[in-house]
């Protein structure tokens, strides 16, 4: 049973993905409602005029009188609550909430919900699969991949969503079973004003939680409310009570938790310290909801990682090449440069650049003097970037991808590495971060 008066009107606002699902949603449970998109041609617009030709669409700049007739806008995650009309509208009493609230609103199985700067997707899609090895009826879904909405059926026994700071701006009332914020590190720094609001957008994925999950090496990752809460944590020192982390016995690491070893590390497949980190905040999740031990384990001994996040291409004379176009911002790149840097015989030779979204790449500089041979630039923040390393390594410059990847053959000595970690979004130069990953690794496949 829906929990929406149908006697109420709403309007969807964006008319891509999340959009369209709003709007299968809002149809099927017969309440009144309209669409608005800023743009003249969104996505999803033939698709709309095609299966509910009745339903009223409004598309260029948005309407504030058209936006109050609503008494609550559904607002997509690609736009800012920031944006005037939007704010117009708010201040004429209407509410403005987003897919997630209505999802959470109607599911009836417990919900793992999971955000972070980095490692979401990873995280995520390893609940889902314990999930799936334990035998529960499981749907994986949010930021990654399926809309919140399309994922909601009585048949489905657990939720586990991957929740952005966009999605989670609209976000009154979660309630999930189990709330982690992975990490916090700059991204998305175009759209809100610094760190601290970036924070708070993510920390609402605690409002109604009833387990938390924290990361024991990321201090921002604690929740801000929720004090009392029954927490587990995670993180690559030796674990305590209710704590999953890394212990050594006779030369060997496991993963474990509290007291108990449960693998060695070198039975993962996934790569770097960072993704030890993330198979331990992977158990911790699965262990709130109650995920068996052996279920759990064997799924990260058979998971490989995900594409585009520090995957490897091939190996040429001697250098490897991975792809990690997924990394789009600087605590992502750091991650891949640190963990396969210190992974690896030589040295890496890293291609950068892109999009920064407002990022400073302060940070980055360090360890490209540690870990890195050279750094390829392209795109473009390529400036900003430069001007961040300074002398740290050799710099050169790229006009495009392929013309990076030859500069990158020629420096690479035997036993190092190329690494794509952009640490920026692609939308500069490529349809997407896939596309930008896709490229690089056919690129590579065809070196002579
Ligand atoms: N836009 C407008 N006007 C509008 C609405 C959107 O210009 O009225 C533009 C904005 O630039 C916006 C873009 O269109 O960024 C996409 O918005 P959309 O409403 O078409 O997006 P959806 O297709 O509904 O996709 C959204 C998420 N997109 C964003 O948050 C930007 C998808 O996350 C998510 O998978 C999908 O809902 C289903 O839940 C993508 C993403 O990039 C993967 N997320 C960011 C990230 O991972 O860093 C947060
Ligand atoms: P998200 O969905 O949050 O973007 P992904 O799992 O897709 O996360 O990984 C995105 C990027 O972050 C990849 O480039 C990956 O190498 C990097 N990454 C993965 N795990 C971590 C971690 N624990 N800390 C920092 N960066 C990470």
């Amino acid at each position: 049973m829906s929990l929406i008066a149908s006697d109420h009107f709403r309007i969807v606002v964006g008319l891509g993905k999340s959009g369209m699902s709003l709007v299968r949603f809002l149809a099927n449970r017969g309440t009144s409602f309209a669409v608005a998109d800023t743009r003249e041609n969104p996505p999803e617009l033939v698709t709309l005029r095609r299966d509910y030709p009745h339903v009223e669409v409004r598309c260029g700049e948005l309407d504030v009188e058209f936006l109050c007739r609503a008494d609550e806008l559904y607002v997509s995650p690609g736009l800012a609550l920031a944006t005037p009309a939007l704010q117009a509208a708010a201040a004429r009493g209407v509410k403005l909430s987003g897919d997630i609230d209505l999802f959470a609103r109607n599911a009836k199985a417990p919900i793992v919900a999971i955000s972070g700067s980095n490692a979401k997707s990873t995280v995520t899609t390893l609940v889902g699969e314990m999930a799936a090895a334990a035998g529960k009826r499981v749907a994986v879904g949010g930021n990654l991949g399926t809309p919140a909405l399309d994922l909601l059926s009585d048949d489905v026994e657990l939720y586990v969503m991957e929740l952005s700071s966009f999605q989670l701006e609209t976000t009154h009332d979660l309630g999930a079973e189990v709330a982690t914020v992975l990490n916090v590190s700059e991204d998305h720094m175009d759209r809100y004003s610094g760190l601290p609001a970036y924070h708070l957008a993510k920390h609402r994925i605690f409002r109604g939680a009833r387990q938390v999950v924290v990361n024991r090496q990321d201090a921002l990752s604690r929740p801000l409310m929720g004090e009392g809460l029954p927490c587990w944590t995670f993180g690559l020192s030796k674990p305590d009570f209710k704590a999953f982390g890394i212990r050594e016995e006779n030369g060997e690491k496991y993963l474990a938790f509290e007291f108990q070893n449960l693998m060695p590390v070198r039975e993962l497949k996934i790569r770097g310290a960072h993704n030890q980190s993330n198979a331990l905040a992977a158990l911790a999740l699965g262990h709130a909801v109650g995920l068996p031990f052996d279920a759990m384990l064997s799924s990260l001994r058979s998971f490989g990682g995900l594409e585009h996040r520090c995957q490897w291409v091939r190996d040429l004379d001697g250098v490897s090449y991975y792809n990690d176009s997924k990394a789009t911002n600087v605590g992502a790149a750091l991650a891949a440069i640190e963990g396969l840097g210190a992974d690896i015989e030589g040295k890496l030779v890293l291609i950068a650049g892109g999009d920064g979204k407002g990022a400073d790449f302060k940070d980055l500089k360090g360890p490209v003097a540690e870990h890195c041979r050279a750094v390829v630039l392209m795109g473009r923040d390529a400036d900003l970037i430069a001007a961040a390393l300074g002398d740290a390594v050799p710099q050169v410059r790229a006009t495009s991808l392929d013309d990076a990847i030859a500069h990158c053959k020629a420096l690479a000595q035997p036993g190092d590495a190329v690494l794509l970690s952009p640490a920026c979004a692609s939308f500069d130069m490529f349809k997407n971060y896939e596309e930008r990953g896709l490229l690089f690794a056919r690129a590579v496949e065809a070196l002579a």
